[in-house]
């Protein structure tokens, strides 16, 4: 039973240094050490919700507000933006627009998305709060319409026009005919480009209170 501690306590001190993913709903549930052996295995894990009790294993919390288990399932807290409604995150790591999409989701949120005139001077409020310099451009929930080269739209299904002054100067210009993602960088004073999705950048992300 001594060596089953020290083991567990293994896995305790390992969920804080290796990433794991949370790709299930169980965490919250797991009670005993044998559910907790298979939900490792099974790569589902709310880190920093476990703590040893006696020679039981227990975990709190739920697994779907992620901002509780911080780095250990690749989310960044969720900040409070001076004057906006929404809480906002840049993903940890840079990737491709569907990649980083997924982890928007998992963290409990989205890419973002705005309805503004004026969304370039929100979204650098939103990154001069964050204060992440090495953060230079990121993606936005903006994409081509399926099929349609010349329309885009804001992914809740808002047409958003090519003619818009959020575009920077002589964007979009489909380079390649398959530019079908949007992202916003600071050299253009956070206004946006259209650029391939696989293309590896940040990605804003966004939620409720
Ligand atoms: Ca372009």
């Amino acid at each position: 039973m001594k060596d089953d501690g020290l083991g567990y306590l293994f896995m305790f001190f390992f969920c804080f240094f290796i990433n794991l993913k949370v790709v299930g709903g169980t965490c919250g549930s797991i009670a005993n050490r044998g559910q907790l052996r298979d939900a490792l295995d099974g790569e589902v894990c709310a880190c920093r919700s476990i703590f040893v009790k006696g020679q039981d294993i227990e975990i709190s919390g739920k697994e779907t507000q992620a901002e509780q288990h911080g780095t250990c399932n690749g989310c960044r807290p969720w900040n409070t933006i001076t004057g906006l409604n929404y809480l906002y995150m840049i993903t940890e790591d840079d990737g491709d627009f569907d990649t980083l999409r997924q982890v928007c989701q998992n963290c409990g949120g989205d890419v973002a998305i705005f309805n503004t005139s004026d969304t370039a001077s929100e979204i650098e409020s939103i990154m001069g709060e964050l204060g992440l310099s090495d953060v230079l451009s990121v993606w936005i929930g903006i994409k081509r319409k399926t099929g349609q080269r010349e329309l885009f739209e804001w992914l809740d299904g808002r047409t958003f026009s090519t003619v818009d002054s959020l575009w920077d100067s002589g964007q979009p210009n489909d380079d390649d005919m398959n530019q079908d993602c949007v992202t916003s960088l600071i050299t253009a004073s956070w206004h946006i480009h259209d650029r391939t999705c696989d293309q590896i950048y940040y990605m804003l992300c966004q939620r409720g209170r």
